[in-house]
């Protein structure tokens, strides 16, 4: 992977510091997008009482990764060292198959492209997605 370069780095913080305002939002959309196109998703959340995309607990998590999200922003330069136990947790406590960071994501950027149009530009783009994918791999860093 493409590491991130300091041009990519400034244009994800001044992104985020746009759209921060909003990303409880961006969670419980991005939560619920991942929820209805990637079913396969569910079955981590089987134990809430309601696991529609729309619940109180699928809006509530949304809002608990995009906290993490944020946390990883501020932890940019060294992702893999910040995000270790998150890491731990998805890997061993969780076991999260990886292949649902990438998943989850994908819909964040997309939901990210549809809230704030204008800003999301192909520069911005191509910037959170190598962020995006740089803390999925630091989040799968625990699994081996
Ligand atoms: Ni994830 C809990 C962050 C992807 C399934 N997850 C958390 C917590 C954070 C978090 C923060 C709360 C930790 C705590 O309680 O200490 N998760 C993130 C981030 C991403 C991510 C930043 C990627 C962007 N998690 C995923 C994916 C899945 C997932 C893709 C499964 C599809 N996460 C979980 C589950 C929990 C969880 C399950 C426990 C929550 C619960 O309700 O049981």
């Amino acid at each position: 992977m493409t590491s991130l370069t300091v041009k990519d780095k400034e244009t994800v913080k001044a992104f985020w510091a746009k759209v921060s305002g909003k990303s409880e939002d961006i969670g419980k959309d991005a939560l619920a997008r991942m929820l209805i196109v990637y079913p396969q998703t569910k079955t981590y959340f089987a134990h809430w009482k309601d696991m529609s995309p729309n619940s109180a607990s699928a809006k509530k998590h949304g809002i608990t990764v995009m906290g993490g999200v944020a946390d990883a922003v501020t932890k940019i330069d060294d992702l893999k060292a910040g995000l270790l136990n998150l890491s731990e947790l998805h890997a061993f406590t969780l076991r999260v198959d990886p292949a649902n960071f990438k998943i989850l994501s994908h819909n964040i950027l997309v939901v990210m492209a549809i809230m704030f149009p204008k800003d999301f530009t192909p520069e911005v783009h191509v910037s959170m997605d190598k962020f995006l994918a740089a803390l999925a791999l630091a989040l799968a860093e625990k699994y081996r």
